[in-house]
């Protein structure tokens, strides 16, 4: 796992741009544009960042700047190609009630609302390369809960996928650890005979690991499935918190988006 470089914290001078998306019943969401768009005419891969459980779009991409000064350094560097980057909250408009299990409801309703509402915005809205080859989709916690959620609603929408310090709630509330086996079974019946890419991390000393841990090693027994297109990554010193999650992305985002067209027409 290798560190983000110090300077990645400081301002870069290929900047990007964020601003606000709106989405009908939810706070709007943040988009992160690379440097150049504004300029070029160019379709983008769109990578969509979920924030942990009590967050909002405003977690990752929050005023010390961090995560969005990595972004165009990665970019500059030619670590990974220009994309666009968008934060959606998954916590509707005015909502009142607190706490895990609630967290857990709105991440299991947001799996369909994303696939099937919010992506056509934001296709609508930016110039996105609308396939699932050019879109993943990532999240950290509860935004990791989200992300297997919105793989079980939508394979067919995203081909690239980094749950981070997280497992999967589809056989309820800490399932992944809970029901390793049923929820293996559960995702090798939605992914089986499906091209995609999954890269799963989280650290040694992150409260989720147990969880996580149990489930990716009942993943290991659909071996058919779950092969070279599945990478599982501990940190051994990762706890659970953005920090360790922005290094999570820096190590893991460049090896996303690079199928080439030429493989993606024989998917
Ligand atoms: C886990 C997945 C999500 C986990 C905790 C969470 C302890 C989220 C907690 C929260 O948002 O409070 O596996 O393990």
């Amino acid at each position: 796992m290798k560190e983000i470089p110090r300077e990645y914290q400081q301002p870069c001078d290929r900047p990007g741009r964020l601003e606000e998306l709106s989405i009908p019943g939810f706070p709007d969401a943040v988009v992160y544009l690379p440097a150049g768009y504004d300029q070029s005419t160019n379709r983008y891969s769109t990578f969509y960042l979920l924030h942990g459980g009590g967050g909002d779009p405003h977690s990752f991409f929050a005023e010390d700047g961090l995560m969005k000064n990595q972004l165009d350094h990665m970019i500059a560097a030619g670590e990974t190609a220009p994309l666009i980057v968008v934060s959606p909250t998954y916590y509707p408009t005015g909502r009142s009630k607190e706490g895990i299990s609630y967290s857990g409801e709105a991440v299991r309703d947001f799996g369909p609302i994303l696939v099937q509402t919010i992506l056509p915005i934001v296709d609508r809205t930016y110039r996105t390369i609308p396939d699932r080859i050019h879109r993943g989709i990532g999240g950290f916690s509860m935004g990791a809960v989200a992300t297997w959620y919105a793989l079980m609603a939508g394979m067919e929408a995203f081909y690239w996928f980094m749950p981070m310090s997280g497992d999967c709630w589809i056989c309820g509330e800490l399932g992944g650890g809970l029901h390793p086996a049923q929820t293996a079974g559960m995702l090798a019946a939605v992914m089986r005979g499906k091209s995609f890419f999954l890269h799963v991390l989280t650290g040694g000393k992150d409260i989720a690991f147990p969880n996580v841990d149990l489930q990716m090693k009942a993943m290991k027994e659909y071996a058919d499935i779950f092969g070279k297109n599945v990478k599982y990554t501990v940190f051994p010193e990762g706890v659970h918190d953005y920090p360790d999650i922005r290094r999570y992305v820096y190590n893991a985002l460049p090896g996303f988006f690079t199928v080439d067209s030429e493989e993606s027409a024989e998917l």
